[in-house]
């Protein structure tokens, strides 16, 4: 595991595409990003005392990019696991990846395909302080606990976290089990939503997560399953 520890960058996903002779395993680290990204054009915003990283993971030619769809539900809940061996809070897992906390966002996952690479950044708010500007939405570990976080030595636990689970998943019925830890501390469920399913949005009640990663989606009289999608929850 080679780790590249950056002060500031544009953003760690931007910057591991450049380093040379890339190894699965490989980590940026940076203290702050200038750019730091979300899914679909979103901004991430990266202060400091925040854990931002990306790593690399090789592309395996014998999982279908079906069952690679579940990569990120698996890397979200890496992060939950991480999460809670440091403290045993209540998180709560928002489908695709993303973790919440008192109903506020404590951490992001951006998946991007990358030549023979996936590159895995991620995003969380361990001892900084949250901007003004989503203060509403967003919440740090460290003003729920008081704590201060080794950032680098969470990264890796993330890093080795996820390796690990998507070794175990290669059995069908770790799969299950995990898939049954995560409806346990699904967010979503219950709750109304509007999601963005081909490209049309529709609005329901937000049930369990699948097998196959999608999420279910009580729309009128009827369940419909959902893709990754942007989701907004309707407060
Ligand atoms: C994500 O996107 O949640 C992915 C975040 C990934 C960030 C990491 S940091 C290291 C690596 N380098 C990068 O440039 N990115 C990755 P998305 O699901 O689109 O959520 C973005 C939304 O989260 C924004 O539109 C805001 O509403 C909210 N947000 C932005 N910054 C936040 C923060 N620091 N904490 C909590 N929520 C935030």
């Amino acid at each position: 595991m080679r780790v590249f520890k950056l002060k500031e960058i544009d953003s760690t996903n931007n910057y591991i595409k450049s380093i040379e002779n890339k190894k699965a395993g490989d980590i940026v680290i940076a203290e702050k990003q200038t750019l730091g990204r979300g899914r679909r054009g979103n901004k991430w915003f990266s202060n400091e005392g925040a854990a931002l990283f990306s790593f690399l993971l090789e592309k395996d030619k014998r999982i279908s990019i079906e069952e690679y769809s579940i990569l990120s539900l698996i890397v979200g809940y890496s992060v939950y696991e991480v999460l809670k061996e440091l403290d045993k809070l209540d998180f709560k897992f928002k489908w695709t990846n993303d973790i919440y906390i008192k109903d506020k966002k404590i951490s992001g996952v951006l998946i991007e395909s990358f030549k023979e690479f996936f590159i895995i950044g991620i995003g969380v708010n361990l001892n900084n302080n949250i901007p003004n500007e989503i203060k509403d939405i967003a919440i740090s570990l460290k003003d729920i606990t008081g704590k201060k976080y080794d950032i680098e030595c969470v990264a890796k636990k993330i890093v080795e976290k996820v390796f690990y689970n998507i070794e175990v998943l290669k059995n069908r019925e770790n799969w299950e089990k995990m898939l049954e830890n995560i409806n346990s501390i699904n967010y979503l469920f219950g709750k109304r939503i509007e999601i963005y399913g081909d490209r049309i949005l529709e609005t329901g009640i937000a049930g369990d997560i699948l097998e196959s990663g999608e999420l279910e989606v009580f729309v009128g009289g009827e369940i419909k399953k959902f893709n990754i999608g942007e989701i907004h929850i309707e407060r």
